[in-house]
């Protein structure tokens, strides 16, 4: 059998059909578990045990392979797997480097500020931050995958009248507030049941602000967290959260206080806001604009207490914004770039606030192309809500979004113990290597069911390579890549096994991109994952490769092979 690309319309090239073979490596496993080309179950339950490291696993475990098996048509009969079968078993599904989806399995009841949390950034956006369309459809699609922090700005409309969601100052459209609030209620716990909460960036005047409690409060109910007047030196857990909704924005007090002239010692205490007439000396005037202001500040009372988590902008360089207050944990807010100078100097007072408060990065504003920044920055110095634009594909949302399969996909992701100790982390510091990460890339398929046969060359099937390399503390921070395998839809890598040196393992993740390799153009885009170290499973694994966007890809996958030499216990 040959396989034909037309290169005119008279004649064509034949390539040699390549069959889907098991490279010499797999055979001769398959060979040191097997007799007579048959392993029997109790075979296949010592390379799972060995090869695979799922050392509890019994006889039924195994049994269930078989099974499991059974819907590829592949042959197996009295509880027999031949090569075919065997291949098949590590090509599937339940042979995932990850445990299941949907299996939470980290402690959820500690403070809040001691997870990672899946965040977006103008979730409404459909496209850039300039221009794009504002839209329901964006937030229904994140909170469906996981996310559990939605941002909406809320401003005027143009009479001043009611509050619509926009990203102000620039030429986006707006999208109306009670549709993102019933989207939010309705998709708030599709994946899982941990809280969901929801940052409002708010320029509203205090009448608006009164308003949108209304809102939020109707279509809310019995779902909004309020937090009471008891004081609390920690946030609550995410168990204790379940199917809550917090809102998270500045205090309407904090935020008539930022728009006032500061009073001297000689001045009444006047306040100026931006929809108050300016400041008098008069007296007369002076009462008659105080007394506006209370009933403009009782407007905003009922907006107050439905916060449930204090923000605070990080944007005044004379201010600590790591002072907390020991009674009561907050958040503050700040964007990459503030982070990044901020860590310079003091990383470990970010850690140390971090350990009690929430700290929301945001990506900085020159990032009109709704493009994100590295976000391990923030996670290595303990930084919970990474805001992300998740409309922005490339290879800092891949890493995003492979954090958040940690932890059965639920949204949530308990920090290392190394965040949380009294003695504090700081992740620049040359720590020993704790562990090496050995990877085997033996080969892939799938590419010819996911795509066109002329896809990736119009005269020649593919050539694959992948790039690989983890993200993790700068120390760990390194990629490779495989030779390329040339013209093969199922290709084999024989010589390509990397190796990580790890100081951190607990922070690292391990990703992987397959392009197909053109001469003279861009090489073409062929996969790419991006798997938490936290809980890579050991053994020959069956890898599932997505489109840019984080799409699944129904057929493409690598097998990859993984060993920790020494094994190292992450929690
Ligand atoms: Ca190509
Ligand atoms: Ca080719």
């Amino acid at each position: 059998m040959s396989e034909s690309f037309k290169v005119c319309f008279c004649c064509s090239r034949n390539f040699k059909e390549k069959t889907r073979q098991p490279p010499v490596s797999i055979k001769r496993l398959f060979e040191a578990y097997s007799r007579n080309g048959k392993m029997s179950s109790e075979e296949l339950l010592r390379f799972v045990s060995e090869v695979q490291g799922e050392r509890h696993a019994g006889l039924d475990y195994a049994q269930d392979i078989f099974h499991s098996v059974k819907h590829h048509n592949v042959f197996h009969h009295h509880g027999l797997f031949d090569l075919n079968a065997f291949y098949r078993y590590l090509f599937s599904d339940p042979n995932s480097p990850l445990p299941l989806p949907g299996l939470v399995h980290h402690d959820m009841k500690a403070p809040l500020a001691h997870y990672f949390v899946y965040t977006g950034h103008t979730s409404y956006l459909t496209g850039n931050q300039v221009n794009s369309r504002s839209s329901v459809e964006p937030i229904v699609q994140a909170l469906r995958k996981g996310v559990k922090v939605i941002e909406l700005d809320l401003w005027p409309n143009p009479s001043g009248n009611a509050a619509e969601v926009r990203h102000g100052g620039t030429l986006t459209s707006h999208e109306d507030l009670q549709k993102c609030l019933s989207a939010i209620k309705d998709n708030a716990f599709h994946v899982s049941d941990y809280p969901v909460m929801i940052t409002l960036e708010d320029h509203l005047p205090p009448k608006l602000q009164g308003q949108v409690a209304k809102m939020l409060t109707k279509t809310f109910r019995e779902m909004l967290f309020r937090c009471g007047s008891e004081s609390r030196k920690h946030f609550p857990s995410p168990e204790e959260l379940r199917k809550k909704i917090l809102i998270s924005t500045k205090p309407p007090k904090e935020y008539l206080e930022s728009q006032t002239v500061q009073p001297t010692r000689t001045t009444p205490m006047v306040k100026e806001t931006s929809w108050s007439r300016p400041a008098s000396s008069n007296n007369m005037a002076w009462r008659a604009e105080n007394k506006i202001l209370e009933e403009l500040e009782s407007e905003a009372v009922g907006y107050r207490d439905l916060i449930a988590i204090h923000a605070a902008n990080c944007k005044n360089p004379l201010k600590d914004c790591l002072s907390d207050d020991p009674e009561k944990p907050l958040r503050i807010s700040m964007d990459e770039q503030w982070l990044e100078t901020m860590v310079r100097t003091r990383g470990t007072d970010v850690v140390r606030f971090t350990q009690r408060n929430l700290v929301r990065i945001y990506p900085k504003g020159t990032r009109v192309d709704s493009s994100n920044y590295d976000p391990l920055v923030g996670w290595t110095h303990g930084a919970q809500l990474v805001a992300f634009n998740m409309q922005g594909h490339g290879k800092q949302l891949w890493i995003m979004q492979g954090m958040f399969r940690a932890n059965g996909g639920c949204g949530y992701v308990k920090k290392p113990r190394i965040l949380l100790e009294h003695t504090l982390f700081d992740p620049c510091k040359r720590f020993p290597i704790k562990t090496t990460l050995k990877v085997k890339i033996y080969t892939g398929e799938g590419w010819e069911l996911d795509f066109p046969q002329t896809h990736f060359d119009q005269y020649s099937p593919p050539d694959f390579f992948v790039k690989i390399g983890i993200e993790g503390v700068p120390r760990d921070t390194v990629s490779y890549r495989t030779e390329t395998a040339v013209d093969q839809w199922f290709p084999i890598w024989t010589n390509d096994e990397f190796l990580f040196q790890l100081s951190v393992p607990e922070l690292a993740l391990l990703w992987f991109k397959v392009q197909d390799y053109d001469n003279d153009t861009q090489n073409d885009f062929a996969g790419q994952t991006c798997l938490p170290l936290s809980e890579l499973k050991s053994g020959v694994r069956a890898v599932r490769l997505h489109d840019r966007a984080g799409r699944a890809y129904k057929n493409t996958r690598l097998l990859v092979g993984f060993a920790f030499d020494p094994p190292y216990m992450f929690r």
